[in-house]
């Protein structure tokens, strides 16, 4: 159909429009070139927003084949890209006419995880770091399709980029119902699809212990057996840990366990009994969900120390990660602030860095002691005076085990009664805590029981913690990040992601999800 001039000229300026707000993340800006060639140029959508776009006029089309150039440096990120390629049926050729570039620079200007990404006539992604390209073939992926097609168009555009925090978590609870080695692993690919990179895994709790520790094997024989009702029980093997630790390493993911103590340690308690004070009778595994009943008998010194030190050198033997969670969360014990003095003494000692719950501040420890914030009523200010650097997880943003929206079912509401929806988690901003390393979403199971419930609780609201840990506040804005995050949607399909039906997200109706 021809239009009349003037239709024509004012469709092109709207689609120009509505795709340079897209480019930005919503920012009203001019469009950069002539509006006639943007108006045809596929758009840019990437979950978390870059730190800059800048979209140049024209495609680039890309099918068939492609050739591939990639240094011996970056294993991982090469092998994204490969994998990505396979995905979407292109064969590599080094006689293609398109070429795809893979670069590692000693460029002092890039950021340890930042890259930079330019489709022109090829197409050439530039980092620092194998995790850096990573971070750039993910950019890459989501300027693509899901899936196969005969034909490619990109948009021409050059992208730089770098992450605000470090720190970009997702911590899921395995202890109070288990999440099988599978579901870790899908687990892990999601979270490197939108560039988080911290897997911190809560491996222990009163409801059950899942992982192995040789030198203690009733651990997991008791422990392991356990589970919250309703819950699954069972227990990684130590060959397993040491396979996802590879699998999340390849992905850019450091995996960080945390063995939580004093506290929330029944299932140790009935595993191993001398490690409960004397007169304690109450000493079988444990199944409710009550916090705050159970503690290390730390008046006997002597056989608990040796004992955490035991099993802390085996954690630390599979999972290499800097830090180390010692927990240490809802306990009240006199000889609490010690015990955490110590056992960070202890980790630090073995070369790693401890982190501990927020309450842990009590404790006499340098100020390396990294302290998880989850409760935003806790006096904070003394240890961020003192320098500790803070893992943000407030509950009223990031306990993604409340609901999506208020009254789900199957969720907790304690923290906050209209539960933790994807627009509040996104509002939140870290800069508010000086020290702040980044932020974590929190899936706690109590009542998170199966695949799909944990995937229900986890997206699209983790997509939210990562742009919260990616992209300073400034940049961001909520009608941006859904326009861009609602475009990927086929993406999480084809990943198998039972996300919850987001309403905001034109995703559905809170009626349609589980
Ligand atoms: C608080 S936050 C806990 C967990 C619970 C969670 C439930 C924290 C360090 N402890 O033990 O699972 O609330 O929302």
């Amino acid at each position: 159909m021809k239009l009349p001039t003037t239709y024509a000229v004012l469709l092109a300026c709207l689609s120009a429009c509505l795709f340079a707000v897209t480019a930005t993340g919503c920012n009203p800006a001019p469009p950069a070139t002539p509006a006639a060639a943007e108006a045809t140029a596929p758009p840019v959508h990437i979950v978390p927003l870059p730190q800059s776009v800048d979209v140049q006029s024209g495609e680039l089309q890309v099918s068939g084949a492609v050739a591939l150039e990639a240094p011996e440096a970056a294993p991982n990120a090469r092998r994204a890209l490969e994998e990505l390629l396979s995905t979407l049926g292109l064969a590599q050729d080094a006689s293609a006419a398109i070429r795809i570039r893979l670069q590692l620079v000693d460029d002092a200007a890039l950021p340890d995880e930042g890259y930079r990404l330019r489709v022109g006539e090829g197409i050439v992604l530039v980092a620092r770091t194998d995790a850096g390209l990573l971070h750039a073939v993910q950019s890459l992926r989501q300027l693509l399709p899901a899936q196969a097609q005969p034909q490619y168009r990109l948009p021409r555009v050059a992208i730089t980029d770098a992450p605000a925090y470090s720190w970009r978590g997702s911590s899921v609870d395995v202890a109070r119902s288990f999440l099988p080695v599978e579901y870790l692993e899908k687990h892990i690919d999601r979270m490197a699809f939108f560039k988080l990179n911290r897997l911190h895994l809560h491996l222990t709790d009163d409801q059950g212990w899942r992982i192995e520790i040789k030198r203690y094997p009733k651990l997991v024989e008791i422990g392991g057996a356990s589970a919250v009702k309703g819950g699954r029980s069972g227990w990684y093997t130590q060959e397993e840990l040491k396979h996802l630790v590879a699998y999340a390493q390849a992905r850019g993911v450091t995996l960080v366990p945390e063995i939580d103590m004093p506290g929330h340690v029944q299932a140790m308690l009935a595993s191993y009994n001398e490690l409960a004070c004397d007169d304690e009778d109450n000493l079988s595994t444990y199944d409710g969900l009550e916090v705050g009943f159970s503690v290390l008998c730390l008046s006997k010194p002597d056989v608990v120390y040796p004992f955490v030190r035991n099993v802390l050198e085996e954690v630390l033997a599979i999972f290499p990660s800097q830090e180390i969670h010692i927990g240490g969360d809802e306990i009240k014990d006199p000889l609490y602030a010690d015990f955490v003095a110590r056992t960070a003494a202890m980790v630090r000692e073995m070369g790693r860095t401890p982190i501990a719950w927020e309450e842990g501040s009590v404790a006499d420890t340098g100020p390396d002691l990294m302290l998880q914030l989850w409760n935003e009523g806790y006096a904070i200010d003394a240890a961020v005076a003192k320098g500790h650097p803070l893992i943000l997880s407030p509950c009223t943003y990031f306990y993604i085990d409340h609901g999506n929206y208020a009254g789900q079912p199957q969720t907790y509401d304690w923290c906050r009664k209209e539960g933790v929806p994807l627009q509040r988690v996104y509002s939140f901003d870290p800069a508010r805590y000086p020290t702040a390393v980044g932020v974590e979403g929190a899936l706690w199971s109590e009542l998170v029981h199966a695949d799909a419930t944990a995937d229900d609780r986890l997206w699209p609201r983790l997509a939210a913690v990562a742009e919260v840990a990616w992209t300073p506040a400034d940049r961001r804005d909520y009608a941006g990040f859904v326009q861009r995050l609602g475009a990927l949607r086929p993406h999480l399909d084809a990943m198998g992601v039972r996300y919850h039906p987001e309403p905001d997200l034109g995703w559905g109706n809170r009626d349609s999800g589980p």
